[in-house]
C-alpha cells in the first residue's frame, strides 16, 4: 500500500475549509487549501446560513485542492449537525436556517403537545436540544413543509450538488431524532405528522455517494468519474474518529463552537439516568454510538469577544487569554448550559445577569470575564466527562480534547485540574483528519477498525499532556 491523496470539505459554524490529506500506513496529514468565513444573515424571518456563498467557496477551494493535487481520489463533506435545506424538483426553496434562530421553540412546543421528551427519548435517544431537527420541521410553515418534496442536511446537499445524488448520511441524520436502529423511524415521523416523503435514502459512512457532475468536475479542474465518498457526515462524527483514544478508558471533548463530551459505546443507553442527564445517542462511523452531552462550547468566548468588538474594543484573542490566566482572583463559575448563552447576543451582560441571580460577584475586568468563561466550562466539561463514564459504563482515566479548543492551553489545563484527569490535547484538525481516513479507508489507502485509524493519529499527531495540578 502507498499512501494516497483525498479532500475534504469541513463546515464550521465559523469559517470553512478545503482540506488536502495525504493517507497512507504511516502517512496522515491534512494541508487547509482554503478558508472561509461562515458568515449567517439575520433577515426579516430569522437567522439564515448563506449557504450559496459557502458552496462556491468550497467549489474555488476544491480547485486550489486539485490545483496543489491532482491525484485526489475521492472527495467528502461535513459539517454541522441538525440543519437542512428543503428542496423541490431539485431547486433549494430558501437558505436554510440556522439553530441558533428563536424559532425553534415554536417547533418545541407543537412537538411536545404530541409527545414528551422522556417519549421521544426511548424512539430516539437523543439529548433535548430545542434546535434538534424535528423541532425545526415542526416549526415550518406546514404548507412549506410539504411543498417540499426533500429535505437534505447540509453536507448532505454540498453532495447533492457536487453529484446530483440525494441521500442522507447515518451520522448526521442521527441528529435529526427521526432514526431509529439505523433506519428512518417511520412510527415518529408519522406520530409527529411530519411528511416521510421528503426524507431521502439513508447512506453509510465509506459508501461511494457517486461521481462528480461533469460540469462541477470541470470548475474544479478535477478528472471525470472523481467520486465522492459518504465520510462522518456529521462534523463531530468525523472528529470522534480522529481522536487517538483507547475508547474504553477515555472521554473526548470535541471543542470548537460546542463541547461535545463524552465517550464511545457500542450500543445507545436510552436509561433513566442518560434521560436525567440529558445525554444524547449519535450515531457514529462503523456503527459506533456518541454517547456526548453538547457543552456549549468556545461560542460563550467568541461571543464576548464579538460584543467587546461591537463596543469598540478590538480583542486579540490570544492576548485575552494570557490575561486571563494571570487572573488570580476567584472568579465566578456560571453555568454554561444556562440556555441564556445559546442565541447570539451580549454574553457578559448575560453573564452579569446569571451571577446577579445566583448572587455570585460578576466579573469586572474583559480578563476576569475571558476567565470565568474558561473556568465555567472547564467545569462543565469535567461534569459532563465524569457523568458520560458514569452512565456509558466507561471507567475514564483521560480526557482528551480535540478541535480548535486543544490550542487553548488554560482551558485544557483548568479541565485537567478541575477533572484531576490528565488531558491529552489534539489533533487539532480532528475532524478534517476523521474525515480524511474515511475516505483513505474506503479507497483502500489504509486498513482496519476504528482501533487502527486512530493508532495511525496517534503515531502522527502526538497529543500535548496536561497533567492536574493541585
Ligand atoms: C458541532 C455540531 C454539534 C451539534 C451542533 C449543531 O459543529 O455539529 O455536534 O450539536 O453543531
Amino acid at each position: 500500500m502507498t499512501a494516497g491523496v483525498v479532500a475534504a470539505i469541513d463546515l464550521g459554524a465559523t469559517s470553512g475549509r478545503v482540506i488536502v490529506g495525504h493517507v497512507g500506513p504511516d502517512t496522515l496529514d491534512a494541508t487547509p487549501v482554503a478558508r472561509f468565513a461562515n458568515d449567517p444573515v439575520q433577515i426579516s424571518d430569522g437567522l439564515h446560513w448563506d449557504i450559496l456563498s459557502l458552496y462556491g467557496a468550497a467549489v474555488k477551494g476544491l480547485r486550489e485542492a486539485f490545483r496543489a493535487a491532482p491525484a485526489i481520489a475521492s472527495i467528502g463533506v461535513d459539517a454541522w449537525a441538525v440543519d437542512y435545506g428543503l428542496l423541490r424538483g431539485g431547486r433549494l426553496l430558501g437558505d436554510p436556517f440556522h439553530y441558533r434562530d428563536a424559532r425553534t421553540a415554536r417547533g418545541v412546543e407543537a412537538v411536545h403537545e404530541r409527545m414528551p421528551h422522556s417519549e421521544l427519548y426511548a424512539h430516539n435517544g437523543l439529548q433535548f436540544l430545542p434546535f434538534n431537527t424535528l423541532y425545526q420541521f415542526a416549526a415550518e410553515p406546514r404548507d412549506v413543509l410539504e411543498f417540499a418534496d426533500t429535505a437534505l442536511l447540509i453536507p448532505d446537499l454540498v453532495g447533492y450538488w457536487l453529484t446530483g445524488q440525494a441521500r442522507a448520511e447515518q451520522t448526521n441524520a442521527s441528529t435529526t431524532g427521526l432514526l431509529r436502529d439505523g433506519a428512518w423511524n417511520d412510527d415518529l415521523v408519522s406520530a409527529l405528522g411530519l411528511p416521510r416523503g421528503i426524507l431521502p435514502p439513508l447512506i453509510a459512512p465509506g459508501e461511494p455517494l457517486g461521481a462528480l457532475l461533469s460540469e462541477v468536475a470541470a470548475a474544479i479542474g478535477a478528472a471525470p468519474g472523481t467520486s465522492v465518498t459518504a465520510v462522518g457526515s456529521h462534523d463531530t462524527a468525523s472528529a470522534v474518529v480522529a481522536v487517538p483514544m483507547r475508547a474504553d478508558a477515555a472521554a473526548y471533548i470535541s471543542c470548537g463552537t460546542w463541547g461535545l463530551v463524552g465517550v464511545e459505546v457500542d450500543r445507545p443507553v436510552l436509561t433513566p439516568e442518560a434521560l436525567a442527564a440529558n445525554f444524547t445517542n449519535e450515531g457514529g462511523v462503523d456503527g459506533r454510538v456518541r454517547l456526548l452531552h453538547n457543552v456549549m462550547g468556545l461560542w460563550v468566548l467568541s461571543e464576548a469577544v464579538r460584543t467587546w468588538e461591537r463596543q469598540g474594543h478590538p480583542i486579540d484573542l490570544p492576548t485575552l487569554l494570557d490575561s486571563a490566566e494571570e487572573v488570580t482572583a476567584p472568579v465566578a463559575v456560571f453555568d454554561v448550559n444556562d440556555p441564556r448563552f445559546l442565541p447570539p447576543g451580549d454574553m457578559p451582560a448575560r453573564i452579569d445577569e446569571w451571577c446577579a441571580e445566583h448572587g455570585v460577584a460578576a466579573p469586572r475586568t474583559r480578563a476576569e470575564y475571558a476567565r470565568s468563561i474558561v473556568e465555567s466550562l472547564a467545569q462543565a466539561f469535567a461534569d459532563a466527562s465524569r457523568e458520560a463514564g458514569r452512565i456509558g459504563g466507561v471507567d475514564v482515566e483521560t480526557i482528551h480534547i480535540v478541535g480548535g479548543g486543544a490550542l487553548n492551553e488554560l482551558l485544557c489545563q483548568r479541565t485537567a485540574d478541575r477533572s484531576g484527569l490528565s488531558v491529552l490535547a489534539g489533533p487539532v484538525e480532528a475532524t478534517a483528519l476523521g474525515n480524511v481516513l474515511v475516505q483513505a479507508r474506503a479507497a483502500g489507502l489504509v486498513t482496519g477498525s476504528l482501533e487502527a485509524l486512530r493508532d495511525l493519529v496517534a503515531r502522527t499527531h502526538a497529543p500535548r499532556r496536561y497533567a492536574p495540578k493541585a
